[in-house]
């Protein structure tokens, strides 16, 4: 096992895997810029390292001071994550030029998977069912008009770099084809600098479900069930919940079973997320892999009781899966609240004031991932999240009950601080939340009512 690990994170996150990193005995180094240098993760870890300015660019996203950190405090392996470096190929393989374990899947993966078109294909080759649409990605406008037209309108038009909805266009006739198509490629080239695309019938309300999986340097991959994450707004997801109100336990196991063949397939090793569309039908379909730990991991950790970033680590580490898939059992639900400081009733602009009160529920049932505390200036160079209430009950009608006491306890205030609670608040008020009956129109819809 590792001594030391280095973690190339801020906020919530970076807490989280110090935590993990200390659960398992090993001490944790973190990184930060000017402007988190009194941040509460950093006092957590063993040692730190300031590794410039605020700007992201100067500081978590720079590859050679984080690897120069890792270096001078002698940590053996670097934790990236979610976002800054956490899907960034060159830098998984930089880590392991400079003989520092990339807590991850390998670069080869990364990339691989990294191109949707590309994932795609993988999906078809393991048996798991994907949109109809083209077979890769198009060469030219006149392949994916052909494509289009056999498939059906309306299409999706989607980047192959893609990611949270950029470079994604929908076409809704024949008639609107080109103009979409030559958008998507614009998007695609000025956000990725890659202007691949490929073609998908366009899926109708769909719900966006996603798999847990954990996959070990054995061949050994286990699914942690799955989450769903249909209540988000321009991509930006604001509620998770485990097991999904959609999905029936031969649903459960037919994800499971395809996102483990899918992982197989592609030789993945890591914690990793499969992602998919399913329809009003119960069909579901592969649109993505997630080649890293995401935010809303704590809803599978809550019912399952495993402890995903441990795992992680020790995966890394070489250190095999202990858990086969039948001690894999999901106890109850639970639910993730994601609290930003952002005014929701101002379009969501972001608030970054200064707290002057704050309190964190507790009790029965409840969970806080947060890095802020009493007179916490919020930033403005960073994500706007600042704490997740993850809550957990016996089904899911009791986790709605816990998650109306906890957000009813929060005290988030001070000059110009806004938080998405109230928001959190009325949505467990509304009825269509509380038959869970919703797909991914459901905030927009819910916002302009
Ligand atoms: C789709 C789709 C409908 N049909 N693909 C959006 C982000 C990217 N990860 C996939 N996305 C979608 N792909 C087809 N063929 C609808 C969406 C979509 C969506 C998916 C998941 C969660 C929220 C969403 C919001 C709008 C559109």
């Amino acid at each position: 096992m590792f001594k030391r690990i280095l973690v190339a994170n801020r906020g919530e996150i970076a807490l989280r895997i110090i935590r993990a990193a200390h659960d398992l005995g090993i001490e944790a180094v973190a990184v930060y810029s000017e402007a988190d240098r009194d941040a509460v993760y950093v006092k957590a870890a063993d040692d730190s390292v300031c590794i410039g300015p605020a700007p992201s660019a100067e500081s978590y996203l720079d590859i050679t001071r984080i690897i120069s950190a890792a270096e001078i405090t002698g940590a053996e392996a670097i934790h990236p994550g979610y976002g800054f470096l956490a899907e960034n190929a060159h830098f998984a393989e930089v880590c392991a030029a400079c003989d520092i374990v990339f807590i991850g899947p390998s670069p080869e993966i990364i990339d691989s998977c990294g191109d949707k078109s590309n994932a795609k294909e993988t999906a078809v080759k393991a048996g798991v069912p994907v949109v109809p649409g083209s077979d890769g990605a198009v060469d030219s406008l006149e392949h994916g008009a052909e494509v289009a037209e056999q498939v059906g309108y309306p299409v999706m038009i989607k980047a192959a770099a893609g990611g949270g909805g950029r470079g994604m266009r929908r076409a809704g006739s024949a008639e609107d084809f080109a103009s979409c198509f030559n958008a998507a490629q614009q998007e695609a080239m000025g956000a990725f600098d890659d202007d691949k695309v490929y073609i998908e019938k366009f899926v109708e309300e769909p719900r966006h479900v996603e798999v847990q999986i954990l996959a070990d340097n054995n061949s050994n991959v286990i699914h942690l069930g799955e989450r769903d994450c249909s209540i988000q707004r321009r991509h930006q997801k604001l509620i998770e919940e485990s097991p999904s109100p959609a999905t029936t336990p031969e649903l459960r196991k037919a994800m499971g079973e395809a996102a483990i063949n899918f992982a197989k397939t592609s030789g993945y090793v890591n914690a990793g997320t499969v992602e998919f569309l399913l329809d009003k039908h119960g069909n579901f379909f592969f649109i993505e892999l997630n080649a890293r730990i995401q935010v809303e991991h704590c809803v599978t950790e809550m019912v399952t009781g495993i402890d995903l970033v441990k795992w992680q680590i020790m995966i890394a580490a070489g250190i095999d899966l202990d858990i086969t898939q039948s001690d894999v059992t999901l106890t109850g639900h639970a639910i993730e609240f994601r609290i930003n400081a952002e005014n929701s009733a101002r379009n969501f602009a972001p608030a970054p004031g200064t707290i002057a009160d704050l309190y964190w529920p507790g009790g029965p049932g409840i969970r806080i991932d947060t890095h802020v505390g009493a007179n916490y200036k919020i930033p403005t160079t960073y994500d706007s999240m600042i704490a997740k209430l993850i809550v957990h009950g016996k089904d899911r009608e009791e986790a709605i009950r816990i998650g109306k006491r906890a957000l009813g306890e929060v005290i988030v205030d001070g000059p110009g601080v806004f938080t998405t609670v109230p928001l959190h608040i009325a949505i467990l008020d509304d009825q269509q939340f509380v038959d869970a009956d919703f797909d991914t129109s459901y905030l927009d819809t819910f916002l302009n009512e």
